[in-house]
């Protein structure tokens, strides 16, 4: 079964995929312009919010579902992706996607990344990165510099940083990108691309917090970043994307790198929620279980 929330078509303006919450993030948070690209992305697409659900961890980017008009998940710190797998598969007519930040993604929610990536469920992971604990006040996370100085680590952590593309390249994520938030509309471009791929697909999304980490702000990144739309035109050559992938991270090292930012590898591959509605009809499963059923199995 494919995504069918595309057709729905039902042409809002970003600003009517926004609930009436007010974000409560900090002015100058990176995450209010992730939320700007969603809701551009949405709007694009024509998604019904209806028929979408974002599912989240816990952090302050863990809190973007609400600010949405769509269905929200507020999941455990670093469970968002088994929650948003187990509704893939129960409901796969739906958009899920998870937002999250690089902390609930890579530290306690990472080992659940190699398998929705190596599976191909058609969920769309953004992860807001901004290289910090930040709900928990500066600690320092997976994608933190090396030297960095959070309130556990008061003389710089030893810790070198992870580099999150080249690893969803290695699992086997079908679609892989980086953004910057500081370029709200590429990103929701970017977004919206990920979306409309059939498979797992990936975004790292550079989400400067100007609160707790003062170094890698949009002051920082906005010289370095750089897009590697003209010089990647092939999206399956995964080898010049781990190439590009890797370089990701040499400005830590070296003041004069620059960041990729565009997609870096997209490919086609049967998704697992196809693979089980191909199942269901051999099987002769049903949509529609029947609960009392399963309860009367576990019953004692
Ligand atoms: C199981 C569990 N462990 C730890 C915490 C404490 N905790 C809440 S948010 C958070 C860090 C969030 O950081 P990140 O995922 O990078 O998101 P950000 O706040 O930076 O957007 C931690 C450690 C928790 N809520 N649950
Ligand atoms: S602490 Fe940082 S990540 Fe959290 S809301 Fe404030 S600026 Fe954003």
């Amino acid at each position: 079964m494919e995504l069918t929330v595309l057709n729905n078509n039902v042409q809002l303006k970003p600003k009517e995929y926004r609930s009436t919450i007010e974000p409560t993030w900090c002015p100058g948070c990176g995450d209010f312009a992730v939320t700007a690209a969603i809701c551009n992305a949405f709007s694009s697409l024509g998604v019904n919010p209806d028929n979408a659900v974002l599912v989240s961890g816990i952090g302050c980017s863990s809190r973007l579902p609400l600010w949405m008009r769509s269905f929200g998940f507020h999941s455990c710190h670093g469970r968002a992706v088994p929650v948003a797998v187990g509704m893939k598969l129960s409901r796969p007519e739906l958009l899920i996607a998870i937002t999250i930040g690089d902390g609930d993604a890579y530290s306690i929610g990472g080992g659940h990344l190699p398998h929705a990536a190596r599976r191909n469920i058609d969920l769309t992971l953004i992860v807001m990165d901004n290289q910090i604990y930040a709900l928990t006040k500066k600690q320092v996370s997976p994608t933190s510099r090396e030297g960095m100085k959070g309130s556990l680590t008061p003389f710089g952590t030893l810790d070198s940083p992870m580099n999150p593309l080249t690893l969803m390249l290695t699992y086997g994520a079908t679609f892989v990108a980086q953004a910057f938030a500081g370029n709200p509309k590429v990103t929701g471009d970017i977004i919206k691309q990920a979306i409309e791929h059939k498979g797992f697909s990936f975004i790292n999304i550079i989400s400067p917090c100007p609160t707790f980490n003062t170094i890698d702000t949009f002051e920082y990144y906005r010289p370095r970043i750089y897009s590697i739309e003209d010089l990647h035109a092939d999206k399956t050559d995964r080898i010049n994307a781990y190439e590009l992938a890797e370089s990701s991270l040499d400005h830590t090292k070296n003041p004069e790198a620059k960041v990729p930012v565009g997609v870096f590898y997209k490919v086609d591959k049967p998704t697992y929620d196809s693979k089980v509605a191909v199942l269901k009809v051999k099987y002769k499963g049903t949509d529609t279980p029947d609960l009392k059923a399963i309860y009367n199995r576990f019953r004692a």
